[in-house]
């Protein structure tokens, strides 16, 4: 059974009218990463960032899944259960709205909360504010369960395995700029896989990969999958 990794970024969910964070108009742009993306930011001002967290959930909710979503769905549904591994650093739920089962996300969700005392992680209701009791333990300790600067992303001793596993690594919609996930491509190459950049331009990794095909993920992830 042929196995295949498939890490996704923001530009996937581009044009389901999420923003990414490192393109002209991303989010970086408007917002200082260590103000809303850093346990140290979230300290000096919870409610700066719950605000920028519950902006996003509130869009996330309202966007629909894009084609490129679509696509990986219906490759997982095509192929033999445990073919197909998605890793996405994406915090939107689009690839299970799109009917994708097999998803880790490493960098965490935004219609999930956790509690800062005892780690504890419940459904996230639509406005959060950090003074919310935990549901566990009723600490007021509740934090957006996303995974920031300087903390450990999830699922990395799966990942890893599931890389060594691949025949095939496919980087979706991802500048390539952020690690750990920035070096899946050597990890995947290393362990014997084949590997195929899907991306709008060349990201910081594009040398790294076998193959590139460069275009709007809503156009060549489809074409990639049929
Ligand atoms: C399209 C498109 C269309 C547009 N179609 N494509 C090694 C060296 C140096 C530093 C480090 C290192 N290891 C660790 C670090 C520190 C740090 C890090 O990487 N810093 C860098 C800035 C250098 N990493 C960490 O702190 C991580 N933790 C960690 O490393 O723990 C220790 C550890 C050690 C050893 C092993 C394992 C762990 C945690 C990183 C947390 C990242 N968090 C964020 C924010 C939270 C989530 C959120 O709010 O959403 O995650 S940052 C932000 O960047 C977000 C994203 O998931 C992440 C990646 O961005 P992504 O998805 O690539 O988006 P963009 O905007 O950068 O790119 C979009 C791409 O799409 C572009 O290329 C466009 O061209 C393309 N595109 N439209 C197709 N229509």
């Amino acid at each position: 059974m042929t196995k295949i990794v498939i890490l996704t970024g923001a530009g996937i969910s581009a044009e389901s009218g999420l923003g990414t964070f490192r393109d002209v108009d991303g989010l970086w742009t408007r917002y200082d990463l260590n103000d809303v993306a850093t346990p140290e930011g979230f300290a000096r001002d919870p409610g700066l960032v719950m605000e920028f967290y519950n902006a996003r959930r509130r869009n996330a909710a309202e966007a629909a899944p894009n084609p490129a979503h679509l696509a990986l769905a219906r490759l997982e549904a095509a192929l033999p259960p445990g073919s197909v591994r998605i890793v996405t650093q994406n915090v939107d739920d689009l690839h299970e709205r799109a009917g994708s089962r097999a998803v880790w996300h490493m960098h965490g969700q935004l219609v999930r909360a956790r509690c800062a005392a005892c780690g504890a992680d419940w459904a996230a209701p639509p406005v959060m504010r950090a003074e919310d009791p935990c549901p566990a333990c009723g600490a007021p300790a509740t934090r957006p369960d996303i995974v920031w600067f300087g903390e450990m992303p999830y699922h990395m001793e799966e990942i890893w395995e599931a890389l060594r596993a691949a025949d095939l690594f496919v980087a979706i919609g991802t500048s390539g700029s952020v690690y750990p996930a920035a070096a899946f491509v050597q990890d995947a190459s290393r362990a014997g896989a084949e590997t195929l950049e899907l991306n709008l331009e060349p990201s910081e990794t594009v040398s790294d990969f076998d193959r590139v095909r460069h275009g709007p993920a809503s156009g060549i992830v489809p074409v990639w999958v049929e």
